[in-house]
């Protein structure tokens, strides 16, 4: 009976292995988090891996001594409570010693990347980041230039209660924006995150970056993508901030060096125009008869 149970458990857990959606990882790896497109993304990747690991094996001892022991001196088969044993200072040496040790070899790799992903020392750019109520905004600090990005118009739409749209028509549904944030690849990109109103948080995973953004506060943050990686990194806010936290979505537009500059440039001299006071109206008071 129990094995007729196990046999079902087991298939069960084939059919969901193999009901998982075939992507460029599939299976397991999607289950697990990303490896990213930066040094610092991929050196968290395997901090978690090694120390998932670690607790596997911790898991497999501790809980195989426990069943083993379990089933081995079970009441049925006879086996008597031991009472005498309840001190015993070499084990509990070991049992202290033992974690002590597997915690400072988890801890000293785990130190060295959090003061890596603390120095934001020689950047490239800045860039200010401010969450709103709801959205983003992007200043670039050294060039002026500055916009909002918010959920794409088409997500918007199709989220209205009664909007008739059916969300699977939309393209990547409420993970697009209007105007994303464009950052160069292998530049050393440095983020000053702030809030507007409430707490917001920048995340976006490909980049191994998550920030909280506090109204009052500057916080630091930053990323290097590889050069070979551009493309588009989305992300989400990721601190509960209010009704339509679930619609500010993040996208990072990674472009080459070149192209980033063009991109800043254009979008320099464009703001810029924006700016100007419009021309004077060419028509005389006098003529105006409405
Ligand atoms: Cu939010």
């Amino acid at each position: 009976m129990i094995r007729a149970k196990i046999a079902q458990l087991a298939l069960l857990a084939a059919a969901f292995a193999g009901s998982l959606p075939a992507h460029a990882e599939s299976g397991w790896a999607l289950l697990n988090m990303t490896q990213g497109v930066t040094d610092i993304s991929r050196k968290i990747y395997s901090l978690h891996m090694e120390i998932f690991w670690i607790c596997v094996v911790i898991a497999v001892i501790v809980f195989g001594a426990m069943i083993w022991s379990i089933v081995t001196y079970r009441k049925s088969k006879g086996a008597v409570a031991d009472v005498t044993l309840v001190h015993n200072t070499k084990v509990e040496l070991v049992w202290t010693t033992v974690p002590v040790v597997i915690l400072v070899f988890m801890a000293v790799p785990a130190a060295r990347t959090l003061v890596e992903i603390e120095d934001t020392t020689k950047t490239d750019l800045s860039i200010k980041v401010t969450g709103f109520q709801w959205g983003w905004q992007y200043d670039y600090l050294d060039s002026g230039v500055a916009y909002y990005s918010r959920l794409d118009r088409k997500s918007d739409a199709a989220r209205e209660l009664l909007s008739g749209i059916d969300p699977t028509t939309i393209d990547h549904y409420l993970l697009n924006v209007d105007k994303p944030l464009v950052v160069p690849a292998g530049m050393k990109v440095r983020l000053l995150i702030t809030g507007a109103d409430v707490i917001h948080s920048w995340w976006v995973p490909a980049f191994g970056v998550k920030k909280d953004a506090i109204p009052g506060f500057v916080n630091e943050a930053w990323f290097k993508v590889d050069t070979d990686k551009p493309g588009l990194y989305r992300g989400q806010c990721a601190e509960l901030c209010g009704r339509d936290h679930a619609f500010m979505p993040i996208v990072v537009d990674v472009r080459s060096k070149a192209d980033f500059e063009a991109w800043l440039k254009s979008k320099a001299a464009e703001q810029k125009q924006a700016a100007a006071p419009a021309a004077a109206p060419d028509v005389a008071p006098a003529a105006s008869t409405g």
